[in-house]
């Protein structure tokens, strides 16, 4: 029997890439898709004859059950949220209806259904937030956003049910991961897509927030693929994954505009209006210790 998997937040950057990582390891693979008056199924378009697409919510409990009875997977990846780090102050109780409690509501319907499937949930760096890196495992949160805070919710409830009914649960927290199919709001794409346009003439300017943020970056398919390592695993564990390389958005700026021969100084401005209430100044991911238990590492550098 091929194994089958169910996946929420399928139509986003990561449902698609670990979409096609699992349909090329041959599962059966079931996706959840929210009901909206546009198609959004960009990212799948080219999979979407392979794989069986369910109408359902994270808000929605009943939605949520009614896809595991229907898909009977053996692995769930919880992979759905309100994932820009920005819009979280703007619609913070939101942020914590999909991202916090959405995770609840999957790990009930779990439990209720059959408590025997293994459970991803796609914790994150921004929990660690104010804390100074190194990050691993053992490092304390700080969060610094509606999000972060959201995120150590799901994360606490993964580690919860996990102790209190013996469940297959891990978090795995990603360190930022990209890809052409990342939304265009986030600052690689948003960077990337401008020095082209400005490259073509189609743009004069970009104006940016932070410039000296840092972040580790890697990219989409590598992480991805430690997701799926996670639930092969004899034992449930949650797992950092990361470059262990953190670079600043200056420097990402600034290599891209030199990969279309251009000079950033003479395009780029900062508008204050795009720096965050708080900041998460500094991340860089210590990976160790899912390379030595899972054999993870990233073929893809930032470059
Ligand atoms: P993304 O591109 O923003 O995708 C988010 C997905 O969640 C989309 O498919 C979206 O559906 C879905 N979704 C949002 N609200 C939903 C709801 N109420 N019910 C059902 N589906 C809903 O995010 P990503 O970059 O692939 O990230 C995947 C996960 O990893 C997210 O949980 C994110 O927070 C987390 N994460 C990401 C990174 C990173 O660097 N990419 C790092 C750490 C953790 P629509 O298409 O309908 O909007
Ligand atoms: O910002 C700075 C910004 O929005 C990166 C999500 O996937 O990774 C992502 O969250 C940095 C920040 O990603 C602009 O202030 C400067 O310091 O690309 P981002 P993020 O906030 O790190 C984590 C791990 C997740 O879990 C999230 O889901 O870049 N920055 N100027 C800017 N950022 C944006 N978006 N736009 C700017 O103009």
């Amino acid at each position: 029997m091929p194994k089958s998997a169910f996946i929420t937040g399928i139509t986003g950057q990561d449902g698609s890439y670990l979409a096609e990582l699992l349909l090329s390891k041959g599962y059966k693979v079931f996706g959840l898709v929210r009901r909206s008056s546009n198609t959004n199924l960009e990212r799948i378009s080219h999979i979407e004859r392979d794989i069986t697409l369910l109408q359902g919510d994270l808000l929605d409990q009943n939605s949520l059950a009614n896809a595991i009875r229907h898909s009977q997977p053996d692995e769930i990846y919880n992979l759905a949220a309100q994932s820009f780090v920005a819009t979280s102050w703007s619609q913070p109780e939101l942020t914590g209806q999909f991202t916090a409690l959405g995770v609840t509501r999957i790990l009930e319907a779990i439990k209720t259904e059959n408590p025997k499937i293994r459970f991803y949930q796609a914790s994150s760096s921004e929990m660690f937030g104010s804390t100074p890196p190194p990050q691993s495992e053992r490092t304390p949160f700080h969060p610094r956003s509606p999000y972060g805070v959201s995120k150590l919710y799901g994360h606490y409830a993964t580690i919860n049910y996990r102790e209190s009914y013996d469940m297959f649960a891990c978090s795995g927290i990603l360190f930022n991961h990209e890809s052409p199919r990342r939304g265009l709001e986030f600052v690689t794409r948003k960077v990337s897509n401008a020095a082209a346009q400005i490259k073509l003439g189609l743009l004069d300017k970009m104006k940016i927030g932070n410039l000296e943020a840092k972040r580790d970056w890697g990219f989409a398919g590598d992480y991805v693929r430690a997701m799926w390592m996670m639930l092969q695993a004899d034992q449930p564990y949650d797992y950092v994954i990361a470059t262990g390389i953190s670079k600043s958005v200056r420097e990402l700026v600034e290599l891209a505009f030199k990969a279309v021969g251009l000079n950033y100084h003479d395009y780029v401005s900062v508008d204050p209006s795009l720096l965050r209430p708080a900041e998460v100044d500094y991340l860089c991911g210590d990976a160790s210790y899912a390379e030595k238990h899972l054999g993870w590492k990233p073929a893809v550098s930032f470059e």
